[in-house]
């Protein structure tokens, strides 16, 4: 089973400078100015996030209408106004929740840290406040302070805890940010906001709940790059040992958060996290059963350790205080893994030898970790550009020695007899001699028989002309983004896109272009060049791009290539003619002809 997440590779030196600008800006070690505290961060790489409020008791329903996406967004979705929504409150009673069963989940599932909303964009706060009535203590008549319990059930069992607050947008407050069916934008005042109950909130959640792990911050606007500097000093003092997320704005913040849903394609240096939620929605719905299986949360763990950083996975419990069936028993499993193979995935760093078709690696010191998701036929492992001096290569769970070969710097691994045939991801472990290799093979995606299904991404493309890489992001629902790279911006035949793979076997393989195509972009010629010799097809329509609706990829055969001699092959699909964007390449696929 191929993992269903986009599996974007790395590598080539053109997206490593592309992404060059990102790295610096979040490598704060290189310039000394890491936050002091990051350590803990950087090792942790798998946290729970948890999105709880009012929004959870509707449950994604409103005047008997289903809404689908985002539920933390359905008073914006619905244009629910002030008056009606804060009604909610009143019958708003987690009788279920439990403090020490959500944070025995969390330790359980594996994770070291935890951020829950203490206040999201409805405005609500799910804390005992002093600076409005509009909280869990005083409007509803469970009356009690969850995140005082859960801070210190969650620290008791050794788990960072912190939480997420939305600075900025409040739809509750007349001066808050976005709020435009009940109140007048062009008349507010968001200073007076930011004064009167951000930063008051804040003040709260930063002195009565312990020391914080993180303050998440989300959604920035209204305030200036100045402004927002002064607004992290002012907080600073009351928890300098608190690290705050990217999402205060203006480039600021201790560590980077990606988009929702968003794997970078390639490893990023300094403290960074994808985050995740488990189904589609961050806020309870109950008609959302979409939730990634167990495997595919182990692999996604895996992905993102193997670009070298975090995984926040998010889950949604219930108006009355309970975690979705699916979501606890995933969690659990996903845990269960991690007993058995998480040396291979805390305090580690990106793994040197890029994504290959049989999976990840992740490294420390004298150690690169194979994390198998894709088992190859005939168990063989192959690992590129393995330059230094193997000592021994062995399965994590049962430590037993496989046998391995080195041919040049190709690392050949048997993993006959290594059982969990069944595992999500089998992780092999190579210890070797000297210092960490720098992984510089000219073709960093390899192909090979021994895999049904071989990709070749987007985000490997050497671009010529106009031509270009771009993450582009949309959504199936409301909010519940998705993030895919593609080549895009090809329009005459000098804008191409080239890739060079290196072909293990010799034989016939079918090669199958996967991409997006637009009414104006169809039936037009395209050309696929391999090695200089040109397939021909013509494009087929998919759907338009358009950032609130999905977009549509075609896997569409075009011809079978027979490989005489293994080796490094060139390929480029560019336009025949001038004409409309041709197409929005995602990968090229090569399935070897049984
Ligand atoms: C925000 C919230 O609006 C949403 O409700 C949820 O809490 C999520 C975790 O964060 O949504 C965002 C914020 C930033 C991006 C995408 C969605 N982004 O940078 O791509």
């Amino acid at each position: 089973m191929k993992s269903i997440f986009l599996v974007i590779a790395f590598s080539t030196g053109f997206l490593v400078s592309k992404a060059q600008g990102m790295e610096e800006m979040w490598d704060k070690s290189a310039s000394g100015k890491e936050h002091p505290n990051i350590q803990w961060f950087k090792d942790a790489k798998f946290g729970m996030f948890i999105h709880w409020g009012l929004y959870s008791k509707l449950a994604g329903v409103w005047s008997g209408k289903n809404y689908y996406g985002s539920g933390e967004w359905i008073m914006n979705q619905a244009r629910i106004p002030v008056k009606d929504y804060q009604k909610i409150a009143a019958s708003f009673n987690p009788v279920k929740f439990n403090a020490g069963e959500w944070a025995q989940l969390a330790k359980d599932a594996g994770v070291k840290y935890m951020v829950i909303t203490a206040k999201h964009h409805e405005g609500f706060s799910m804390f005992d406040s002093k600076v409005t009535d509009f909280d869990i203590v005083d409007a509803t008549p469970y009356k009690k302070d969850p995140m005082k319990a859960l801070s210190e059930a969650t620290r008791s069992l050794g788990i960072q805890f912190g939480f997420y607050y939305s600075q900025f947008q409040d739809w509750y407050e007349p001066n808050g940010g976005k709020n435009t069916w009940d109140f007048d934008e062009s008349k507010k005042d968001y200073q007076l906001y930011y004064q009167k109950k951000a930063i008051p909130q804040l003040k709260e959640l930063l002195t009565n709940y312990g020391p914080l792990g993180i303050v998440w911050f989300d959604t920035p606007g209204g305030m200036s790059k100045e402004q927002t500097q002064q607004f992290i000093n002012e907080l600073r003092q009351l928890q300098p040992n608190s690290l705050f997320s990217s999402r205060v704005g203006q480039g600021l913040g201790d560590y980077k958060d990606f988009g929702d849903s968003e794997v970078p394609p390639v490893p990023i240096k300094g403290a960074w996290e994808s985050v995740y939620t488990h189904n589609d929605s961050w806020g309870y719905i109950t008609h959302d059963m979409n939730f990634k299986s167990t495997a595919e949360i182990i692999r996604l763990l895996a992905n993102v350790a193997s670009k070298g950083g975090n995984l926040m996975l998010n889950v949604g419990p219930d108006g009355e205080g309970e975690i979705p069936y699916y979501s606890v028993k995933y969690l659990r499993e996903t845990g269960a893994w991690l007993q058995k193979n998480g040396e291979s995935i805390y305090a580690t760093t990106a793994g040197f030898v890029p994504e290959q078709p049989w999976g990840f690696t992740t490294s420390k010191p004298g150690k690169l970790f194979l994390h198998v998701v894709n088992r190859p036929a005939y168990d063989l492992v192959l690992v590129p550009g393995f330059k230094n001096n193997v000592l021994k290569v062995y399965a994590l769970t049962d430590k037993k020695n496989l046998s391995f070969e080195k041919k040049g710097t190709d690392l050949l691994v048997q993993m006959k007899g290594v059982k969990n045939e069944q595992s999500p991801n089998t992780v092999l472990v190579v210890e070797y001699s000297g210092t960490e290799p720098a992984y510089n093979e000219t073709a960093p995606v390899t192909i090979a028989a021994a895999f049904e299904t071989n990709y070749i991404n987007a985000a490997f493309a050497k671009t010529s002309g106009a031509a270009k890489i771009q993450p582009l992001t949309y959504s199936h629902y409301y909010g519940d983004w998705k993030h895919t790279t593609c080549v895009t911006d090809m329009q005459n035949p000098a804008d191409g896109a080239t890739f060079s793979v290196r072909i293990i076997d010799q034989g016939d393989y079918k090669l199958i272009l996967e991409y997006a195509c637009s009414e104006s972009g169809s039936r037009q010629e395209g050309i696929l060049e391999v090695n200089g010799q040109p397939f021909l097809f013509r494009t087929l329509r998919t759907s338009e791009f358009d950032r609130k609706a999905p977009l549509l990829f075609i896997k569409h055969p075009v011809a079978i290539l027979h490989v005489e001699k293994p080796g490094i092959y060139t390929l480029t699909v560019k336009p025949a003619k001038t004409g409309a964007e041709l197409m929005k390449l995602k990968s090229i696929i090569a399935e070897p002809v049984q």
